[in-house]
């Protein structure tokens, strides 16, 4: 073994350790897939994303005596799941850009945590800025390149129809503006970008420039997304290793997924 073999070997062989002895906890950034879990409501003029359906094939009877289990139907995007760069026209051409080609390393990368649940809960229709992320990166340094960046927000505490908080004029929920976006994907070269709210983009996000703007920036730039995230408010604002594999359809745009964090632990 070369001495880097023997380096990487040794570092797996403290990740397990640490795994086994508590020093590093697994989170768990999901919701639980059920039929109530809110999903996006387009304009009625657009087609619709499905809910959580899910039917028994048989439970121990006389359709199978000695096993349960059950037929399901979603969409790609329903509950926590992950946005492929093919999900949004600027990303229609991007190589890889489907959930079954991108590559299985892309699935597993650091994270860094920007904490807006303060100002998510004061105004929902709280706004991601640049300035925000300069703020966050005078304390914690600078975001490095290629890793998740999660925007906190506490929204996944919301139940019901507060979840999509549905108004006259549309959904209101926090999101990034476009020039944070920008910031993320072309200077500061991120990996993906994740929300706990139904989209990555705000609630009211139809109306900048572009429409969309996560959607359009990171998917046009062969970036990912991840939506409907929670227990982001167990993440530190950094050092954690975020594990993220979609579910491999072919040509799928997306997957709901299990999405966990390799946390160190406090103190
Ligand atoms: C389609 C159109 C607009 C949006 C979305 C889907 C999502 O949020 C999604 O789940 O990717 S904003
Ligand atoms: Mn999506």
């Amino acid at each position: 073994m070369t001495e880097d073999a023997q380096g990487a070997t040794a570092m797996l062989a403290d990740l397990a350790t640490a795994l086994v002895s508590g020093d590093v906890d697994v989170v768990d950034l999901t919701h639980t897939l059920d039929p109530d879990f809110p999903v996006i409501v387009l304009p009625p003029e657009f087609g619709q994303c499905a809910r959580f359906r899910m039917e028994e094939i048989s439970a121990y009877d006389h359709r199978g005596p000695a096993w349960k289990w059950h037929n399901f139907t979603c969409s790609e995007h329903t509950g926590t799941h992950f946005d492929a760069p093919s999900h949004w026209i600027s990303g229609r051409d991007v190589p890889n850009g489907a959930v079954d080609e991108i590559a299985p390393e892309r699935f597993v990368g650091p994270v860094c945590v920007i904490d807006c649940s303060e100002g998510a809960a004061a105004d929902e229709d709280f706004e991601l800025t640049p300035q925000v992320i300069l703020d966050w990166e005078a304390t914690h340094g600078r975001i490095p390149k290629d890793s998740w960046v999660l925007m906190r927000t506490d929204w996944s505490r919301r139940r019901g129809e507060a979840y999509l908080n549905m108004k006259d004029d549309g959904p209101h929920s926090p999101g990034p503006v476009p020039a944070a976006v920008e910031l993320l994907v072309h200077e500061r070269g991120i990996r993906g970008f994740g929300t706990e709210t139904v989209g990555t983009d705000a609630g009211q996000g139809s109306h900048y420039t572009p429409p969309y703007p996560a959607h359009h920036i990171l998917h046009g730039a062969g970036r990912y997304g991840l939506q409907c995230l929670a227990n982001l408010d167990l993440l530190p604002p950094r050092g954690a290793m975020l594990l993220a594999a979609p579910l491999k359809i072919r040509n799928g745009t997306g997957s709901p997924l299990r999405v966990l964090a390799l946390v160190p632990r406090a103190g």
